[in-house]
């Protein structure tokens, strides 16, 4: 399997106007809070260290930025549906968040990732919705599918189609066995070629 290799943090960006302001493609990961998103740039580096993990929701509060190979950037952001920050918190970074998703031009690709186990929340149609409706490229991962067995994961996967009414192929994961990792890491490289 060849993994990001050369991968450097750059920052944290807790506000606009320290945004990344450069011509590199960027790919994004969204999802709700401890569904796995820093887990999932940490898979795709092979390095459990290169993002912050949390046992908790809520874990990324600001923007992360990865270079991968001087050529584009892995965005790691916080999640949506956390419990534990307060209101203020909450909406300083929702707002950073979606004006950074709606902003950014060299937004090239964009991993949304749903847990496998449960249907989606009102935050994920919400999701799911804005990014059809804005004609992003992207892709769902369903991820923790570890947790499941192959039979649960095939049926979530047509329950999860049915719920987002969704057209687009959804891609079972697991940072943990690193099901479908191969697939993830060609589907990056065809985006960034
Ligand atoms: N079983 C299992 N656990 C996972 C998987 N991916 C992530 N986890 C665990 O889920 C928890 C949350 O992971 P994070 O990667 O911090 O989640 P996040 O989406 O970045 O969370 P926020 O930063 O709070 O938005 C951690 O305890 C991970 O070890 C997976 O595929 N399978
Ligand atoms: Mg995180």
């Amino acid at each position: 399997m060849e993994y990001l290799k050369n991968v450097e943090f750059v920052k944290s960006v807790f506000n606009k106007g320290d945004l990344i302001r450069d011509d590199l493609p960027i790919i994004a990961m969204v999802g709700k809070s401890n569904v796995g998103k820093s887990s999932f740039i940490n898979s795709l580096t092979n390095n459990k260290n290169t993002a912050k993990v949390g046992q908790t929701p809520g874990k990324t509060k600001c923007l992360n930025f990865f270079l991968v190979d001087k050529k584009f950037y892995l965005v790691d952001l916080p999640g949506y549906g956390y419990s534990t920050m307060s209101e203020k918190e909450k909406e300083n970074i929702n707002k950073l968040t979606n004006y950074f998703l709606e902003n950014n031009k060299n937004i090239r690709h964009i991993f949304s990732l749903i847990d496998i186990r449960h249907l989606p929340s009102k935050d994920d149609r919400a999701m799911y919705d804005w990014l059809v409706a804005l004609e992003k490229d992207f892709t769902i991962i369903l991820n923790k599918a570890d947790k499941l067995s192959n039979a649960k994961i095939e049926a979530s996967i047509k329950d999860m189609t049915k719920a987002l009414f969704a057209k687009e192929e959804m891609i079972p994961f697991s940072t943990e066995t690193k099901l479908n990792l191969d697939k993830v890491l060609d589907i990056i490289k065809e985006k960034m070629n």
